[in-house]
């Protein structure tokens, strides 16, 4: 297949580099790290290398290199679309490489082999009681369809460890076909009738998740399918469930078993779910104007909600230190196809005047709009509007960026992690100046 041939291409001058670093300039130290670092999330410390994406705190993600507006100008569409084919997006979270046309519709192709969802899992989502999550019901789904994984299989058939990354492309290019109706599959039962509708093999993998729910405005929110799975498929890899993927595809657990765990580390409220939370307040501030708040009526409310303690979802970020590009991609969006929408405007006023007002604080670092101050708003536009299932939106797309990240950790033989934990005594005793006794192999 066109990615295993890819990748094959590139991985001898990969290796070199990665074995170059590690030979000649392996005690090299990157960084240090302090007792608050490791008592505050180890926020900061440089302990992953990827080159799938990476988050400058002023020009936002890039994508293999390409910022956001890059990646949204250079990456193959369909004819009469807008926004790129995933195929093409992973495609190059894949290879490193912009693909043609071709070799992006080759990917969207191959996914299609694979896309429909076997029945017994859908017999399993449907046998569950109906007020699950629908994130445990997109974890278990993920889980469900590993029992057809070729990585556990080859490696219990004894696989060359130089091989690792080709089964587990394997298993990526078969998960991530599927996530799409996967995600219909639990929408449909959860918030519609039951039916499982099958993939339409006219239309692309983004495209094919507004089919599958029926979507009444098909065209327009196949669109925004497309921005949305490509704005959210990666976001570096130290994030939680990066991390998780890495951590436990580093034990040579498969990638359905990592990305069903990055998913559970997504679910969480301080992660994934926080858009949940952005539109809700966005509601909130909608709910107690008549009307469009003036700009003073916006500025009191937000003073108020900060005065009392509160956060303001939406705002902020622990990297970034600029308007996050994934929110001005969608706020163009909304400017072109739902100018009218009360919701957007609301979004629009809060973007004027909220900035201004967190900058008075004094400490908030960031005081732009992150991705999440706009998600919600075009998916309630469209009339998705079951907040809990807003997560699994997003765990379909960063599982592109995921499985990416373990194949390249295969290629470049990452063993498995294995960091080391101490104890508040021996923590106590360093900053005591006492001899430390702790051996770590290097
Ligand atoms: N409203 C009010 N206060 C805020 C704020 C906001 N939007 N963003 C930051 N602050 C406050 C922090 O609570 C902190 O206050 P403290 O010193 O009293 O504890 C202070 O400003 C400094 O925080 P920071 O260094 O600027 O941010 P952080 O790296 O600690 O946290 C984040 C980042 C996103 C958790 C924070 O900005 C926040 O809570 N934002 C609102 C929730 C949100 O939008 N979450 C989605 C994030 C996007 C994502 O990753 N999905």
């Amino acid at each position: 297949m066109i990615l295993h041939d890819r990748i094959a291409e590139i991985l001898p001058a990969w290796r070199d580099r990665v074995n170059h670093l590690v030979t000649e300039h392996r005690d090299f130290k990157v960084c240090d790290v302090t007792v608050s670092q490791i008592y505050q999330g180890i926020r900061g410390v440089q302990i992953q290398v990827t080159d799938i994406s990476y988050v400058d705190p002023y020009e936002g993600l890039r994508l293999r290199g390409y910022t956001i507006p890059e990646v949204l100008e250079k990456l193959p569409r369909l004819p009469g679309c807008e926004f790129p084919m995933a195929g093409g997006l992973y495609y190059l979270l894949m290879t490193d490489s912009l693909p043609s046309y071709e070799e992006a519709l080759e990917v969207e192709d191959e996914w299609k082999k694979y896309a429909v969802i076997p029945q017994y899992v859908i017999d399993m989502i449907h046998t569950m009681p109906r007020n699950t999550h629908p994130m445990t019901l997109f974890s278990q789904g993920i889980m469900a369809l590993g029992v057809d994984s070729i990585f556990s299989r080859q490696y219990l058939n004894g696989l060359a460890k130089s091989d690792y990354w080709i089964p587990t492309l394997d298993d990526s290019i078969r998960l991530t076909a599927k996530l799409p109706a996967l995600a219909a599959v639990i929408y449909n039962w959860k918030y519609r009738d039951g039916s499982v509708i099958a993939p339409n093999p006219d239309l692309d993998w983004s495209g094919n998740f507004a089919y599958m729910i029926e979507n009444p405005n098909n065209h327009e929110y196949e669109e925004l399918c497309r921005l949305f799975f490509l704005l959210h498929s990666d976001h570096e890899g130290a994030n939680v469930s990066a991390h998780t993927a890495h951590l436990v595809n580093s034990a040579l657990s498969d990638v359905y078993l990592a990305s069903s765990a990055a998913m559970n580390g997504l679910a969480g409220p301080l992660h994934g779910l926080a858009n949940q939370e952005c539109l809700r307040w966005l509601l909130k501030v909608y709910n107690s104007f008549e009307s469009l708040p003036s700009k003073e009526e916006m500025a009191d409310f937000a003073r108020a909600e900060l005065k009392s303690g509160r956060v303001i979802p939406g705002y902020g970020h622990a990297v970034l230190r600029t308007t996050d590009p994934r929110f001005t991609a969608q706020y163009e969006f909304a400017k072109k196809y739902l100018p009218d929408d009360e919701l957007y405007q609301l979004v629009c006023r809060i973007y004027e005047v909220l900035p201004g007002i967190l900058k008075e604080t004094g400490k908030v670092k960031n005081p732009y709009p992150n991705v999440d101050a706009i998600n919600g708003t075009l998916q309630y536009h469209y009339g998705v509007r079951e907040f809990d299932f807003y997560t699994v939106l997003f765990g379909v797309s960063r599982i592109l960026g995921i499985t990416a990240h373990a194949v390249w950790a295969r290629a470049l033989n990452k063993p498995i992690e294995r960091p080391k934990s101490l104890t508040t005594a021996i923590l106590e005793e360093r900053v005591a100046g006492k001899p430390d006794t702790v051996e770590v192999e290097m």
